[in-house]
């Protein structure tokens, strides 16, 4: 597009004002950034780097058969280097450059970090050896040993029987302000993680970047986007690891890409309190315990309220409020599931944060209340730019107050967003956090159920796609820090001051907070979307390698735009995505402004009555779904999981990323090609159930499935008891007294976690966690076993009856027996190849299967 095209392109989504700031933004950063750049230190222009070199001597702390935490100290000839023992499979590292141990505002004994919410102190203590030879020193505990050559100084991470894990390369080093290490990467070694990654899910051969970005609209491939997080994991001959650099400064990692063998990490470190290099090593073997290791340094994802697992509706924006209401009423006359609208930028005044505009949304109260009279939640947008304008309350206060990034010389920061040129909270600061987490107030007192915190990478409008400029200062909580530190962690502490706010106005319920930009830890606080994808079938297959690589990266709750952001999908494209959602932890329809209608119904009859469908299973299985997030909240285990977390010995799975497990029974493989009506799926080992025709398949193999548009391709494993709800257009449109288990014959364990979906009781123990055991020999045992108590739980369903679906069958079952009483009636249905008894609570169930 022409210049002259673009700023008229501009000019009609912006307006006048904000375009020509947009325009001149570029030049007001360079300004700036030159103004307060000071010229670079001799060491900044170094292209080579100082390693550690020669161990001179060490420490131990405590001394020998002592128990407690356990550090080694080690003193090099160019730095200090301090290893500390936080459990028997994790170590952190820290090697302090000398140049760098005078500097005033060098690292505490304990090191401040936005990511790590469990301290070195809060471990406990493990136990663990130390061994000398001449040239080295080994760390053995009964799960890690950690080998460190004296000469030069260089870590190997080994298991317990001698092969090696993770080795040095150069190791530790660092040259100007910045810190670096390098590890090998032998050739058969896979790497994943790194937050909202595009790329392939093996990162092998790839350069990416760790800077939290506004893409403005993101294909396949395109680096970096929102949510960047300095953490990987490591796979290779069924051995798993994990590193986390604990880092938040602008920063980038080479996996082989420009010395092949070689996993190079480099931060842009020089301001405080990065100037050392900090890591944190996790050895599995089984990486589902790696996250579980790293989701207890950084924190699990709390419980979100069960609606957030709903339907989601969207477009940016429904105005004015009879838009809204015309939505809301659509889907309850079309009897498609819905739980949640979303208001996007335009019901503020003029995108000022915290007001309304009253022309579109003459009264908010009055609309939200009628949503919610029809069963419906309302999520609002709050961005972080604040508009420079006196008379408005929020600037006003945020002036008086001081609660702006400022410039060096103190001179307020100014960017410009959709309000034209804002100011920018400090999110790095308590006094700010706190702050902007009672400014919510207003909204909460309407009634508005969530909040979606948008643009805080944070994002500045301007030809580049840029942000603040590096020598903005912020608090970074009590140490100072500039941009390049504090960026990538500005939009977590937005949307932990969020939280942290609707916690104090709102205590009794969980709070909801969607956020684009994330770091490390921001599972704490927050779930996440995809950002501003594409209708197009790329972007949804790429979709599921985003959702797995944030799982791996400790963030369970995403999901995408369904129908794609830029864009109008197809029919077809709109039935495939839908399908996909129903398997993605957040299941939201959006779209971009002034695109074409996006509901479930813009697409003529058939796509409706399938999106139904689909959206009505969602809601079947919402029991199920919300025991996967329970599961995530204990175990950081990703809720979309790629197939080699469950199979990880099998290394054909290693590299597949086309398809997922979703919680423990199903195995989806979307469709994401146009026209497609079958597609190659692999099986892993073990016995699987086709979802929609009750046969069964032994893994493993390589196989085609069939697709029809009406389904989609799903296995669910043998042994599974996948628990449903019955059909329904809300969360709590019924009261459920029949819960439905579908059992699918075989050897497994399965879940059922149950709590009032909405407050805190189940941190006291109101919760209830049912374990149901299938086995299959010459018969067929389910065992159900409730492991907490049963008593009665406000809000908790107590499912009088039960209703068994065994699927696969060929024939009638010869016998069934509910708790040793022998049932008359047991409904077959041969054509789906399904029996179906009802009972109630039972403790154990038998059948007798007939011969094939
Ligand atoms: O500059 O609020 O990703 O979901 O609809 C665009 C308008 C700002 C970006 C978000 C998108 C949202 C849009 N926002």
């Amino acid at each position: 597009m022409s210049l002259l095209g673009k700023f008229i392109d501009g000019v009609k989504t912006l307006g006048l004002n904000v375009t020509l700031q947009s325009a001149l933004y570029p030049l007001r950063k360079r300004f700036y950034s030159a103004k307060f750049t000071s010229p670079a230190p001799a060491g900044n222009a170094a292209t080579t780097y100082t390693f550690a070199g020669r161990v001179l001597a060490h420490h131990q702390t405590p001394a020998a058969g002592d128990i407690g935490r356990q550090t080694l100290d080690l003193r090099c000839e160019n730095a200090q280097v301090q290893l500390v023992l936080l459990a028997a499979d994790l170590i952190r590292v820290r090697v302090r450059p000398n140049s760098r141990l005078e500097q005033p505002a060098h690292q505490p004994a304990e090191p401040f970090s936005y990511a790590v919410c469990t301290k070195a102190a809060d471990w406990p203590p493990t136990p663990f050896s130390l061994h000398e030879e001449q040239d080295a020193l080994t760390i053995r505990t009964e799960k890690l040993h950690c080998h460190i050559d004296k000469n030069p100084f260089a870590l190997t991470f080994l298991d317990p029987d001698g092969a090696v894990i993770c080795a040095d390369a150069a190791g530790a080093g660092w040259r100007g302000d910045n810190v670096a290490c390098w590890k090998r990467l032998p050739p058969d070694e896979r790497i994943y993680g790194l937050g909202q990654k595009t790329t392939p899910l093996d990162k092998r051969g790839v350069i990416t970047s760790m800077w939290n970005r506004d893409p403005q609209f993101y294909h396949p491939g395109d680096d970096p986007i929102y949510a960047n997080i300095p953490f990987y994991l490591g796979l290779r001959q069924g051995r798993g690891y994990g590193i986390f650099f604990d880092h938040s400064a602008r920063g980038r990692f080479d996996f082989g890409a420009t010395t092949p063998g070689v996993a190079h990490f480099e931060a842009d470190a020089g301001s405080t309190p990065d100037n050392e290099l900090r890591y944190y090593f996790f050895y599995g073997p089984q990486l589902v315990d790696v996250l579980d290791r790293y989701t207890e340094l950084t924190g699990r994802m709390i419980m979100p309220p069960l609606w957030a697992l709903g339907y989601h509706q969207n477009r940016w924006s429904y105005t004015p409020d009879s838009r809204v209401r015309e939505i809301a009423g659509e889907f309850r006359a079309r009897h498609i599931p819905c739980e949640a609208i979303h208001l996007d930028i335009d019901y503020m005044d003029g995108f000022r944060c915290f007001t309304w505009d009253h022309s579109r949304f003459p009264d908010p109260a009055k609309l939200i209340a009628d949503l919610h009279a029809q069963h419906y939640r309302v999520v609002t947008m709050i961005d972080p730019g604040i508009k420079v304008e006196r008379t408005y309350w929020v600037c006003q206060e945020g002036l008086e107050k001081e609660m702006f990034c400022r410039y060096p010389d103190g001179k307020l920061f100014r960017g410009p967003v959709w309000p034209g040129d804002s100011y920018f909270p400090d999110f790095t600061s308590p006094r700010v956090r706190a702050w902007w987490g009672q400014l919510y107030q207003g909204l909460v007192d309407l009634g508005v159920d969530g909040f979606w915190n948008d643009m805080n990478e944070p994002a500045i409008i301007s030809s580049n796609n840029d942000t603040l400029p590096d020598v903005v200062q912020h608090e970074y909580d009590g140490f100072g820090a500039d941009h390049r530190t504090a960026h990538n962690v500005y939009g977590m502490q937005m949307a932990r001051a969020t939280a942290e706010g609707l916690l104090k106005l709102r205590p009794d319920e969980r709070p909801l907070v969607i956020t684009r930009s994330l770091w490390a830890g921001s599972q704490r606080y927050n779930m996440h979307w995809l950002g501003d994808n594409y209708s197009d079938w790329p972007s949804l297959r790429n979709t599921m390698q985003l959702v797995m690589n944030l799982g791996l990266s400790g963030i369970a709750f995403t999901g995408p735009d369904t129908g794609g952001f830029v864009g109008t999908p197809d029919g077809e494209l709109m039935i495939r995505w839908n399908q996909m959602s129903v398997f993605t932890p957040f299941f939201r329809n959006h779209t971009v402004k002034n695109s074409a209608d996006q509901e479930p119904w813009a697409f003529g009859q058939a796509c409706e009555r399938l999106c139904r469908e689909f959206i009505t299973l969602r809601y079947r299985l919402l029991p199920y779904i919300y025991t996967a997030f329970w599961q995530s909240a204990q175990r950081g285990l990703p809720m979309a999981r790629p197939l080699f977390l469950q199979f990880q010995d099998d290394e054909r799975c290693y590299d597949i990323d086309d398809e997922y497990m979703f919680g423990d029974a199903f195995l989806v493989a979307p469709i994401y090609e146009q026209g497609a009506r079958s597609r190659r799926v692999y099986i892993p080992a073990g016995q699987w159930y086709d979802y929609w025709r009750n046969t069964i398949t032994a893994g493993p193999q390589i196989t085609r499935l069939d697709a029809p548009i009406h389904q989609i391709p799903l296995l669910v494993r043998a042994g599974s008891v996948v628990p449903a709800w019955p059909d329904m257009q809300y969360i709590g449109e019924k009261q459920i007294d029949t819960l439905t288990l579908h059992v699918y014959p075989g050897n497994g364990v399965s879940w059922l976690y149950q709590d009032d979906g909405r407050t805190w009781a189940f941190r006291d123990g109101a919760y209830r966690l049912t374990r149901f055991v299938c086995k299959l020999g010459a018969r067929l045992e389910i065992t159900r076993e409730v492991t907490q108590p049963v008593e009665q739980i406000a809000g908790l369903d107590d499912y009088a009856r039960i209703r068994i679906k065994l699927h696969g069958l060929a024939h009638p079952p010869a016998h069934v027996h509910v708790d040793d009483v022998q049932i008359q009636e047991c409904k077959f249905e041969a054509e789906n190849r399904t029996a179906i008894l009802e009972t109630g609570p039972f403790t154990e169930i038998t059948v007798e299967l007939a011969p094939e």
